[in-house]
């Protein structure tokens, strides 16, 4: 390997003899003015687990409701009851936006939203009942630690109860959002509101506990230091040694329209293959490093396949979140699109399911 860098030197060497790095290394890594052998690095690492498959899923993203009591800083999204573009979905909506794609294969519902104080147990009981009925060949992966808090808040049940209930109502798995930047000088800056680092940890070993697997995400390129970015990579690291129940971990990269911080520059191309790279290399004990297309745009997705990233995520229609803070990614993907941006890298398309399972048609020879 070509590594300039004699500080990324000893730090490969570390990696590749089965040694863990620690948060030292993590910050050579991510300072490092050796950019190239970072992702020769990354790379290697990606390749011993993955050879040059590149996953992608059949999805659809359904964000039931946009009204939110938190409302974070970072967050374009969400919008108080009554203001102007604030929805809610009935039963019916959901029904709907199921039943315009029932052609399609699609093989997981992916399902979060605002926490809305008119929405009890319920509505949650009953969307994840409807889902199962018109998409019984789909997982659905839906809430996260934040719904989960707020479920047990207005019902009184513990964290234990409410997933109990959810798993029996047809949820199999959660995606990775609210984690943002598992820190407490961040989460007083930018989302008081929201449950802090340790809850957040707290509830995701009880899912794990449960038998529910999750995703892991972190929400960078805003006021975090590069040093409270590798702290919320060793919490995952170190959480995921206790439980084995995160499946990807997936950066999502800060989009700052229409929100308080629209002064912030976008994050650069180099800082978001850095992140992806230092992410697969420091969380050893993650399979699946997930390269966001619709946060980092498809261009640059296909090319953090070489930075240490084996998924895309799925064909998505219709992404919400990002969009309404100025993302200029297309709202959806088609399957020959991932497919084609994935072969125009040189590796090869597999389509999975949630549990990284690979689908039949699309088996790797
Ligand atoms: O938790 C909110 C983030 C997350 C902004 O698990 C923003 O497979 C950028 O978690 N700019 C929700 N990000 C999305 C999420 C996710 C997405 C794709 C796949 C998976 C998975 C999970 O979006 C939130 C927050 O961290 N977010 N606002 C923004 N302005
Ligand atoms: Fe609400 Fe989630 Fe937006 Fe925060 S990021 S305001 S919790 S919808």
């Amino acid at each position: 390997m070509r590594i300039t860098d004699p500080g990324l030197k000893a730090v490969a060497h570390k990696y590749f003899s089965g040694e863990r790095l620690d948060f030292q290394d993590a910050m050579t890594l991510y300072e490092t003015p050796d950019f190239n052998g970072l992702g020769l690095l990354a790379h290697e690492a990606r390749v011993r687990r993955h050879g040059r498959k590149a996953f992608f899923i059949h999805n659809q993203h359904l964000n039931y409701s946009n009204v939110c009591r938190n409302r974070c800083v970072f967050c374009a999204y969400a919008k108080n009851a009554g203001d102007p573009g604030a929805y809610t979905f009935s039963l019916e909506d959901v029904r709907n936006q199921l039943t315009c794609r029932a052609g399609e294969p699609i093989r997981e519902i992916h399902m979060v939203g605002g926490l809305n104080p008119a929405l009890d147990f319920d509505y949650f009981e009953s969307l994840l009942h409807l889902i199962r009925e018109l998409r019984p060949e789909a997982t659905i992966k839906a809430f996260t630690a934040v719904e989960l808090d707020y479920l047990s808040g207005i019902t009184g049940l513990s964290i234990e109860k409410v997933v109990e209930r959810l798993k029996k109502a047809g949820l199999a798995m959660m995606p990775g959002g609210g984690a943002e930047v598992l820190n407490d000088r961040i989460h007083k800056a930018l989302f008081p509101r929201k449950i802090n680092k340790d809850r957040w940890l707290e509830i995701i070993e009880t899912v794990h506990g449960q038998g529910i697997p999750t995703n892991a995400t972190m929400l960078y390129g805003h006021l975090e230091t590069l040093e409270e970015r590798v702290l919320h990579l060793l919490l995952l690291r170190e959480l995921q040694d206790r439980t084995g129940g995160f499946s990807a971990f997936i950066p999502l990269a800060f989009h700052s329209a229409n929100t308080p911080l629209s002064h912030l520059p976008p994050t650069s191309g180099v800082d978001d293959l850095r992140t992806i790279a230092v992410s697969r290399l420091v969380l050893d004990n993650f399979d699946h490093i997930k390269a966001y297309w619709v946060m980092l745009g498809e261009k640059l997705a296909q090319t953090a396949l070489f930075f240490g990233a084996d998924d895309m995520d799925g064909t998505i229609v219709e992404e919400r979140i990002t969009h309404t803070a100025g993302a200029t990614s297309p709202k959806g993907l088609s399957r020959e699109g991932l497919e084609h941006l994935i072969e125009r890298a040189g590796m090869l398309p597999v389509e999975r399911d949630s549990f990284y399972g690979e689908m039949a048609s699309m088996e790797v020879q």
